[in-house]
């Protein structure tokens, strides 16, 4: 049995309450672990840690910071296979996946802020003849908050408090209570890192009793959050009041838009991947497709044979290409919109069933689904799945195709699939979303800005965007 507890000043704690949770492997359905259900008191206790801290952390010079941070990433790479597996068995991704992909990010997370923060510069106005100098300075805010999802647990996790501490923030992080192992590993490797106590500090337990201390904590003065977006909008109007700093990535519901004139090839692989990474479990897969008439039926043909032979597996078989979904409860959420397609005039082109693995008959995996709807309008259209499960239909025409990517009240990414450049720029500019890929998906430049638009969110993560959120700005005028 594999017991969570949290890290608060620097040390391992039982919640105060005694309250515990299960913590299950999706890949079985067993449950291999507890984590702490921590409250308002475990809160409190992780503040005072991070206010005492503040004064000296915020403090310390960039150089210093910086060689910390660095320190934690080199540590996560030494221990690749170790995380990769965690991460795994907490999530039910593929082993290989989060080798390759989430623990490296996590490590490049921490290295990136690390150099960012000593590039960090604030802006300086002379006001001539008024013989007067302004200069800015970018000061940490204090206490902040960082709560992070399940579908990406270490990515997103250290994607958030990198920055925070990096910007001379103590930060009071809660990683999701289905997937807390990983960061529950990372605060051993901080404490290895010589992290002074306090600095960061992880609670873990439950969004309405742990989160809800967090979002109602009157000395937590900024609030980092990635999740759904019902809950990011509980956590504006909770906020608000209190006037925090928030930065909120919710949900996508994003369009793939591919024209006739694509690199077909590419495209198809692509699609593959945009469409059923990480078991679809990402806010920016490409859930839509939308696909110019002239080559609808060919894609429809190849990718439906490409989806077909993806193999759903346990995770930790390396041929798997689609693991387990992250819970009971989100396989059937997935599994009801699935069935309720067809009441609307989806065709079920392939997949759509739970599958039942050898040996691990009780884990929540899912065949790859496509659906393929009768209008844009469709609820399986509308709604964040949030699984291995995409909808296809054609268009006619770029407005037709334009107006349809828009018509949902997400706005976080699109990916645009052409070789004219004219229309690449105009529909980059109409589309509603806060990223575009054109030919390609989900290629990632950490200086660049991370966040979208309507009901995916406020706010910009990434770059010297997470540093501004994470520090507030002074302006200083001086007459001379
Ligand atoms: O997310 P929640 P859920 C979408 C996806 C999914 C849906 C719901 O569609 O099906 O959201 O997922 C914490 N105060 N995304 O319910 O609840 C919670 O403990 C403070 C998209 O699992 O938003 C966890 O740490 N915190 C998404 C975090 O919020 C609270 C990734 C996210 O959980 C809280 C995940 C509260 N009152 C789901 N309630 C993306 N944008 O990538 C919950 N939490």
């Amino acid at each position: 049995m594999q017991t969570i507890q949290n890290y608060i000043n620097g040390t391992f704690e039982d919640p105060l309450s005694g309250d515990w949770l299960d913590n299950y492997c999706p890949a079985n359905g067993e449950v291999y672990g507890k984590i702490p259900n921590s409250d308002q008191a475990d809160v409190d206790k992780a503040y005072e840690a991070a206010k005492t801290a503040f004064p000296e952390w915020s403090e310390t010079t960039l150089d210093h910071r910086s060689r910390l941070l660095l320190k934690i990433a080199d540590l996560i790479e030494t221990n690749l296979q170790r995380f990769a597996e965690a991460e795994s068995q907490d999530n039910g991704k593929p082993v290989n996946l989060a080798k390759s992909i989430d623990i490296p990010r996590a490590a490049s997370n921490f290295r990136f802020f690390a150099h960012a923060i000593t590039q960090f510069s604030s802006e300086s106005h002379e006001s001539v003849g008024l013989n007067a100098i302004n200069f800015t300075l970018r000061q940490p805010i204090g206490v902040v908050g960082c709560i992070s999802p399940w579908n990406l647990p270490l990515y997103l996790f250290t994607w958030k408090i990198a920055p925070a501490l990096a910007a001379g923030n103590c930060v009071i992080a809660k990683p999701s209570e289905i997937t807390p192992l990983t960061a529950f590993l990372l605060s051993e490797l901080c404490t290895e890192a010589g992290l002074p106590k306090g600095v960061l500090n992880i609670v873990h337990g439950l969004g309405k009793t742990t989160g809800q201390a967090i979002i109602e904590h009157p000395g937590i003065k900024a609030i980092s959050f990635t999740g759904g977006t019902t809950t990011g909008a509980h956590i504006a109007r909770t906020a608000a009041p209190l006037f925090k700093k928030l930065s909120l990535e919710l949900g996508g519901k994003n369009p793939n838009i591919i024209f006739a004139d694509c690199d077909y090839d590419a495209m198809l692989e692509t699609t593959l991947r945009s469409s059923f990474s990480n078991q679809g479990q990402i806010c920016l897969c490409g859930s839509r497709i939308f696909v110019e008439t002239s080559i609808y039926e060919k894609f429809k043909a190849d990718f439906v044979s490409k989806v077909k032979v993806l193999k759903v597996g346990h995770p930790s078989e390396s041929g798997t290409n689609i693991g387990a979904l992250v819970s009971q409860s989100h396989l059937e959420k997935v599994m009801t919109y699935i069935e309720e397609a067809p009441q609307e005039g989806g065709k079920i082109l392939c997949g759509g069933h739970a599958v039942s693995v050898k040996g691990f008959e009780n884990g929540y995996y899912l065949e790859p689904t496509v659906i393929e709807v009768a209008t844009d309008t469709c609820k399986i259209n509308q709604e964040e799945v949030f699984g291995p499960v995409v909808t296809i239909m054609p268009f006619e025409t770029e407005d037709q195709v334009l107006d349809m990517a828009n018509k949902v009240k997400y706005g976080l990414s699109a990916t645009l699939w052409t070789n004219d450049l004219k229309r690449t720029m105009r529909l980059s500019k109409k589309l509603e979303a806060g990223i575009i890929w054109v030919n390609t998906w989900m290629l990632r430049d950490l200086r660049t800005p991370f966040g979208g638009m309507k009901s995916s969110g406020v706010g910009r993560e990434g770059g010297f965007e997470a540093l501004r959120f994470f520090t507030e700005a002074k302006n200083i005028c001086i007459k001379y």
